[in-house]
């Protein structure tokens, strides 16, 4: 494979560990845990794994000896960049243990598992791949890992290449599912561990234990190089609004941190959005009149970042996805028979009366992409759904409107742009590279020290690496019941931004002067050499997060 010079020179970069993580360790063993919410339930459905303290791998001075072992590895759901460093790290971390332990991977995701394809990764397919971005390596799909069918499969094959340990590498959901995996395997008493690693570019997988997600920092830091430039073309032509809105599928997170890097005129946050039970009206004014202020100054230009969740947050619409969802669990076969002409009208008869209405006053694409196929654990596809030329729309018509009515005198034209899938397999940043070489190695001790149903943890990421903190945290920790698919089911808790943390705040005390004002800040390409201040920063969320 053709190599580009900086891909040449990045295959060689050593990613930084926890000072803990080089030598010699041994695991402190923590205070018991209990789930975030809803304990009984949870602690009923996973009798085995529940309760377990939390770990953390301090240096030691004593060697221990280790069997060799062989481990699986899955990358499941949408890609975020680190996952090759994760598995990189896990590698070598068992190689550490024991030189003759061995790595499978099986292929595309959950489905290689339960369809036993798989690889062995050997050290010269690891060496093609550290530092860089993308699942290719094995390749990731969204098969949910849910029934006792699916498990009993896995085992076979895990039996079959003795594997003892099974590392999944996923968002919550798919951390959820390794949950249950972990729990029946240790119910059955099947010899196999499985561990979680925190994964998605959407950053709403993070808690008390885990400070971020894989792939936040790289996507977040690709998508503000690109705003900014766009910020820059519309400082100096200064002729159009750019509405770019960005992936995310539920938190505003992404949308959050790429306005604390890039200073829009605009940046709507989903669950504020929900808290100030706005409508969709009420969003298309809040931009319009933020348009027409600036156009006061003679300011016919300007950026406005839309989370991509957003739809799915306006309490009245947000109402009519969860009937949807429900009626959609029970009633797809009948669904998709209905002749395509037919089907809003089909939607809008077997509704309650206040959703079916909301769903009548849709535009017809976006009432469309509301009943398409939801993913494999229930939810709308929201990056279908197109947003960004909805509300370019809808303002263009309030300010028309306004025009007519001599209330606004400047000029309106718009793009748009959707960021999503040009960040997620980006070259990792020094700090996913380094904390994601850490969470695979990480990952390897867990499986030395013997747990199960354990998420690989690295703290205290902003200070230097030789100061995180690394261990593991019990996934039951982190769940809590919520609906899903019409049932109550325990799943790990979406973390989205919170009103009142710094972040948020800080962007708050001041959106309206980058409103009126231009403000912006043009970010650059990441650097992946350089200084340590320009080339391993973390993101602004978890510096204000971590701020003491
Ligand atoms: P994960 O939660 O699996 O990491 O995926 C996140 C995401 O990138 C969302 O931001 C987006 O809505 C979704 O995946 C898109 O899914 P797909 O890759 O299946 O189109």
């Amino acid at each position: 494979m053709k190599k580009s010079a900086l891909q040449v020179a990045r295959a060689a970069y050593q990613p930084k560990m926890p000072k803990a993580l080089y030598g010699n360790n041994e695991v402190e063993v923590g205070e018991p845990t209990e789930s975030v919410a809803d304990q009984e339930e949870v602690q009923k459905l996973f009798p085995n794994t529940y309760g377990m303290p939390i770990l953390k791998f301090v240096e030691s001075v004593k060697a221990t000896e280790y069997p060799a072992i062989n481990v699986g590895v899955i990358l499941s759901g949408g890609q975020a960049p680190g996952g090759h460093n994760v598995i990189a790290g896990l590698y070598d971390g068992i190689k550490k243990l024991n030189i003759d332990s061995k790595l499978y991977g099986f292929l595309m995701g959950p489905g290689g598992l339960v369809d036993h394809q798989y690889m062995q990764l050997t050290g010269n397919i690891i060496d093609e791949y550290r530092n860089t971005g993308g699942f290719d390596i094995i390749g990731s799909g969204r098969t949910k890992l849910e029934k006792a069918e699916q498990f009993d499969k896995g085992l076979e094959i895990l039996k079959k290449l003795d594997i003892k340990a099974l590392v999944i590498i996923g968002g919550d959901d798919s951390n959820t599912n390794a949950c249950v995996l972990a729990e029946y395997y240790k119910a059955i008493n099947a010899g196999v561990q499985v561990i979680g690693c925190p994964k998605t570019i959407d950053g709403d997988l993070k808690n008390e234990m885990i400070e971020t997600s894989f792939g936040f920092d790289t996507a977040c830091k690709v998508y503000s190089e690109v705003i900014g430039n766009i910020q820059r073309d519309c400082n100096s032509a200064r002729k159009y609004w750019h509405f770019i809105k960005l992936m995310g599928r539920s938190a505003s997170h992404i949308a959050l941190e790429c306005a604390l890097q890039t200073q829009p005129n605009i940046c709507l946050i989903s669950e504020e959005v929900e808290a100030k039970k706005s409508s969709l009206d009420d969003v298309v004014t809040e931009i319009a009149t933020a348009v027409a202020k600036r156009a006061e100054n003679g300011n016919n230009f300007g950026t406005v970042l839309i989370p991509e969740g957003l739809i799915e947050f306006i309490p009245a619409i947000k109402a009519l996805i969860s009937e949807l969802n429900d009626f959609l669990a029970h009633h797809q076969d009948e669904f998709n028979a209905i002749p395509r002409a037919d089907k809003r009208q089909y939607i809008i008869a077997h509704l309650s009366k206040e959703n079916s209405e909301v769903y009548a006053s849709l535009p017809e694409g976006v009432a469309r992409q509301l009943t398409l196929d939801r993913d494999p654990h229930g939810n709308v596809q929201v990056s279908l759904i197109e947003t960004e030329k909805l509300l370019a729309e809808m303002v263009g018509n309030k300010l028309a409107d306004w025009k007519a009515a001599g209330k606004y005198s400047g000029k309106f034209a718009s793009q748009v742009h959707f960021f999503g899938y040009e960040g997620r397999c980006a070259a990792p940043s020094n700090y996913d590279a380094d904390y994601c070489y850490s969470l695979g190695f990480t990952a390897s001790l867990l499986i030395a020290s013997g747990r199960t149903g354990y998420m690989s943890s690295v703290r205290n990421t902003t200070a230097p690496a030789e100061e995180w903190i690394a261990g593991g945290v019990p996934i039951t920790m982190m769940m809590n019941m919520e609906r899903r698919h019409g049932e109550l089911k325990p799943v790990i808790q979406k973390a989205l931004v919170k009103l009142d943390g710094a972040p948020f705040q800080y962007f708050a005390e001041n959106r309206e002067a980058w409103a009126v004002n231009t403000d912006f800040v043009y970010p650059g390409p990441i650097q992946y050499f350089g200084p340590s201040e320009v080339a391993d920063q973390p993101t602004v969320t978890l510096t204000l997060e971590q701020k003491k």
